[in-house]
């Protein structure tokens, strides 16, 4: 038991949380399934994850940039404010887990390979379930294994003193959340990458499928109308540099952040060691905004590089494992497609959401504060509007991410704040997590062991309710987008 204890946490710390060495992993598993000789296997393993690495340099560049600033703004206003990011989450469970619920965070990995398998099991049983897609995105399971580990424990304190019925009801929740949230996105991955065959496994998913259809449903165009999408837009005149993403990205970043920058002041920013003693103001503004452009163009790098070793060595899993499965990989990974725009139009839009959803917390004395991580901010609402824009245009890819901004804060105060995570200064954040794991832990607290047996059936319910919509197309959109599209255009006629 010790040593399988010991190859699982080598296992787990180095290639599970490590979605680059997990990417990798798949993917020779995949060409060697393809019996493709030695030395393609290890060209692509190579290609992922090198194209991973670099995807991750892009992400965590966005990050460790821009998160220190608006979590300046804290410090700044002398807030005495939660941090809704992933991280901060994460932290605040590390500390404040044992204290609570007098139980360590160990439990918390082990959750992690249950409910992993629990997805795997899942979508190997695909006829009956009608799943099709496995998480691979280890670092962020480890960030929801934490956060479900507290929110469970908090809405079934009876199950404290049972480890292991307590583990289970935990992995069972969380693996049919992993599988059913990638699932639910496929149709509108495959519409956005033309059938790239793989779908997002991160933390938004429920918010991409709902706002997605909310897109096309409030903003889609009528029959005969196109609707206007973030590219089609013919700027006149000077404007027409917009229609560059570098030149866009870099100049709106430059009004809202350099705006931001500003308001936190030259001393501020000397004090906590961001600007150097004595450095040109102007000049550092400018470059810490376009530093923007210059990760994004990175994550897009990233994405191209490893995108298709991914999926065309996924066949090999998907002809021979998991039938009819794709991966679900980092939220990141849209921004390669669709409108490059979107993407800093819905972070901003995100933003103002936000900012104006915390004003309104102080202004009525809510008795928990938040303050924007950049994560959330950035990650959903970029991607709720690369998909919204598919569906509703710029409108939908404005104004759905800034309705989802006001959620993210409403949605994770309530929630902290009645978990008691705020006391430990953080929460995840991210929409699913502000918006559906409330509800479903509020299900479960109020009506405990039937509230699981809802949650658990209601979340399994949603792809039987997909396949039902269409039984011709659902598994054909995995396992031949071509055929998939011929079938769609002769049932439009
Ligand atoms: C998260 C998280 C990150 C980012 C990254 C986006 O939720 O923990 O580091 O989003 O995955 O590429």
């Amino acid at each position: 038991m010790n040593i399988l204890m010991r190859v699982w946490t080598y296992f787990a710390t180095n290639i599970l949380q490590q979605p680059a060495f997990m990417i990798g992993l798949i993917v020779a598993l995949g060409y060697i399934l393809l019996k493709k000789p030695w030395y393609d296997v290890l060209a692509g393993v190579i290609k992922a994850i090198v194209g991973y690495l670099i995807l991750t340099v892009g992400s965590s560049g966005l990050v460790n940039n821009f998160r220190p600033v608006l979590v300046g703004l804290k410090d700044r206003f002398n807030l005495d404010a939660m941090v809704i990011d992933p991280y901060f989450g994460q932290n605040a469970v590390t500390a404040g887990v044992e204290e609570v619920f007098g139980k360590g965070f160990g439990d918390a990995m082990i959750l992690l390979l249950i409910a992993f398998i629990v997805n795997i099991l899942l979508v190997r049983f695909s006829k009956l379930t009608k799943l099709r897609a496995l998480f691979t995105t280890g670092h962020v399971q480890v960030q929801q294994a934490s956060t479900a580990y507290w929110l469970i424990m908090f809405a079934l304190p009876g199950l404290l003193t049972k480890h292991a019925a307590l583990l289970v009801v935990m992995a069972v929740i969380l693996g049919a959340y992993w599988a059913v949230g990638s699932n639910l996105i496929i149709k509108p991955c495959q519409e956005l990458t033309d059938g790239a065959g793989f779908t997002l496994a991160h933390q938004q998913m429920f918010g991409i499928a709902l706002n997605t259809w909310l897109a096309e449903k409030l903003f889609g165009g009528k029959k005969g109308k196109e609707v206007k999408k973030i590219d089609d837009i013919e700027l006149p005149g000077f404007m027409s540099i917009f229609n560059e993403n570098m030149v866009c990205t870099s100049i709106l970043m430059l009004i809202f952040f350099g705006a931001i920058l500003i308001i936190l002041g030259r001393d501020y920013l000397t004090e906590s060691g961001f600007l150097a003693e004595g450095a040109s103001m102007v000049f550092y503004v400018i470059q810490t905004c376009l530093y923007f452009a210059v990760y994004l163009a990175i994550l897009q790098l990233g994405v191209r590089t490893f995108v298709t070793e991914l999926t065309a060595s996924f066949q090999g899993i998907a002809d021979k494992l998991l039938p009819g499965s794709v991966p679900g990989v980092d939220c990141a990974v849209a921004f390669g497609f669709g409108s490059a725009n979107a993407v800093p139009l819905g972070f901003l839009a995100g933003f103002v959401g936000q900012i104006i959803a915390i004003v309104i917390l102080i202004v009525m004395k809510s008795p928990v504060l938040v303050i924007c991580g950049f994560v959330p901010v950035f990650f959903d609402n970029a991607s709720i509007a690369v998909f919204a824009n598919e569906k509703g245009g710029i409108k939908a890819a404005l104004i759905l991410p800034f309705i989802s901004g006001l959620c993210q804060v409403f949605g994770s105060a309530l929630i902290a704040g009645w978990v008691g995570m705020a006391a430990y200064g953080g929460y995840l954040g991210m929409w699913d997590w502000a918006i559906v794991w409330p509800v479903m832990t509020g299900v479960m607290k109020f009506l405990s062991y039937a509230g699981v047996a809802i949650v658990v059936v209601a979340l399994l319910a949603i792809p039987q309710l997909q396949y039902r919509a269409d039984k011709e197309g659902y598994f054909l959109m995995t396992e031949d987008w071509e055929a998939y599209k011929e079938l769609k255009a002769k049932q439009a006629k």
